[in-house]
């Protein structure tokens, strides 16, 4: 049994963030992180990893080396939560009481929940950029593919970076182009929404650069079954409820995705699963003690990292004033990010809040594929998150936006 003022759920972007922040704030031996994994991944890389253009192990680190150094490290993983005792019980056997608990878990993957997965991976021209295991095969199978249908998922639950499943399909497409077998490809991005992008902003763009490079989007097509040895993909219609058949050479997936199973039987949950916590204050709507952030949370928004730094900076100016005995003061405004490579060398920058109005950052139009955007992407944006969001050290660029804006606006 341990006690500590502060307990984090979670080593991920959000948990290692609010972590080194707290660590400073509460000082030595009185924040702990429970994190089960060894290696720390910064996941937003592995579109351009299974897009050929960085590797693996570029987008991990040993979790001994982001853990804080003021933050005692429960390498264990949380199996049950108890809040009206301030209490988690741990996979090793701990129980950890607590003053304020913060919950940053992520969520989890399910590609047992499409017929012949996760099985087919075992075979060739199957990939998904969402799971460290299946990352690398992406590439291989964009390599070997040499013409015949390429399909691009997307399933029928909320997911991690949205833009993530098209935008791999439009680096392979750019690849292909490069090495002469794209005019023997179909390419098809088979999508459970009704939209190619929640923002209107974006999704008329994007559908517009998908009519030119002569990629089809087929809406409400939900993928429920893969056939690797005849290389077959089954897609439900949503609207019909017909069973439709796709012969593929290469199939890139995203899985459904859903929150944790112990969240999801915990008192913390909402009624589907998530964390049931104020979408302004990221206080917990039952336990004034808990807050919520990332992945896991019932936040209305579009799960990202740029989503987590946004709410780091809440959700740290809100937990203290509880510690302090007074009313949290911040207001998360639905912030969210997606850098929606477009190809190796251009990336539309989309930023937007909870009314999926734009926020963008900087002072042109954001909705042009840019140069200076994947640069961003691909060069600038790990650097910011390995030293500056993971050490406590950056809450989103709302206040450059601002600056930027000379206080005029948004
Ligand atoms: P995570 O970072 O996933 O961390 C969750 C942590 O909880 C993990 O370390 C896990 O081991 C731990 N955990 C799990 N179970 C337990 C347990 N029982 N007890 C204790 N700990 C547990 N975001 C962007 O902003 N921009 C992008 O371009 C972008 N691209 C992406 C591309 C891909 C392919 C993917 C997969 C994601 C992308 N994201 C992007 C999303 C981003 O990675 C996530 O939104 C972000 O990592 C969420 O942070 P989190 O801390 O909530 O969850
Ligand atoms: C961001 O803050 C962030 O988190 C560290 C990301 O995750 C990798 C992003 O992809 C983006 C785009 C942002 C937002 C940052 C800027 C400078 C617009």
């Amino acid at each position: 049994k341990k006690h500590y003022k502060l307990c984090i759920v979670g080593g991920g972007a959000a948990g290692i963030s609010n972590g080194s922040k707290f660590g400073r704030k509460l000082g030595q031996g009185n924040v702990c992180i429970v994190e089960p994994s060894e290696v720390h991944y910064y996941q937003p890389m592995w579109t351009l990893v299974g897009g050929g253009v960085k590797s693996l192990t570029q987008s991990g680190k040993a979790m001994a080396d982001v853990m804080p150094q003021t933050v005692d490290w429960i390498k264990a993983g949380a199996e049950e939560f108890s809040p009206e005792n301030n209490l988690v019980r741990c996979s090793d056997g701990t129980e950890i009481t607590y003053d304020y608990l913060i919950v940053a878990m992520g969520l989890q993957l399910h590609y047992e929940k499409v017929k012949g997965l996760p099985e087919a991976f075992q075979y060739d021209g199957v990939g998904s950029n969402f799971s460290s295991k299946y990352v690398e095969k992406t590439f291989r199978a964009i390599q070997d593919f040499k013409g015949g249908n390429a399909i691009f998922t997307f399933p029928n639950t909320p997911i991690k970076c949205a833009g993530a499943p098209q935008k791999i399909m439009y680096l392979a497409d750019d690849y292909w182009t490069r090495n002469n077998v794209r005019d023997k490809a179909n390419i098809s991005y088979n999508t459970a929404l009704p939209v190619v992008f929640g923002v209107k902003k974006y999704a008329a763009i994007l559908a517009d650069l998908c009519q030119r490079r002569n990629l089809k989007i087929n809406y409400r097509h939900n993928l429920v079954e893969v056939i690797p040895d005849k290389k077959e993909a089954v897609f439900e219609h949503l609207d019909t409820g017909e069973k439709i058949t796709f012969p593929y050479d290469m199939i890139h997936i995203t899985p459904p995705m859903g929150p944790l199973e112990v969240l999801k039987k915990s008192p913390l949950a909402d009624s589907v699963g998530w964390v049931d916590v104020d979408k302004q204050t990221l206080q917990h709507v039952r336990y004034p003690n808990v807050f919520s952030t990332g992945d896991c949370s019932s936040l209305p928004t579009s799960k990202t990292a740029a989503a987590v730094a946004a709410q780091c900076g809440i959700l740290y100016n809100n937990l203290s004033a509880i510690m302090d005995s007074q009313e949290p003061g911040k207001k998360y405004d639905g912030y969210t990010s997606c850098p929606l490579v477009t190809s190796r060398g251009k990336c539309i920058l989309a930023e937007f809040d909870y009314d999926l109005q734009p926020l963008e950052t900087f002072p042109v139009d954001q909705g042009k594929e840019r140069r200076t955007m994947w640069h961003l992407k691909a060069n600038v944006m790990p650097e910011i998150y390995w030293t500056g969001l993971l050490k406590g050290r950056w809450a989103g660029p709302g206040f450059y936006r601002k600056a930027m804006r000379l206080g005029m606006g948004k």
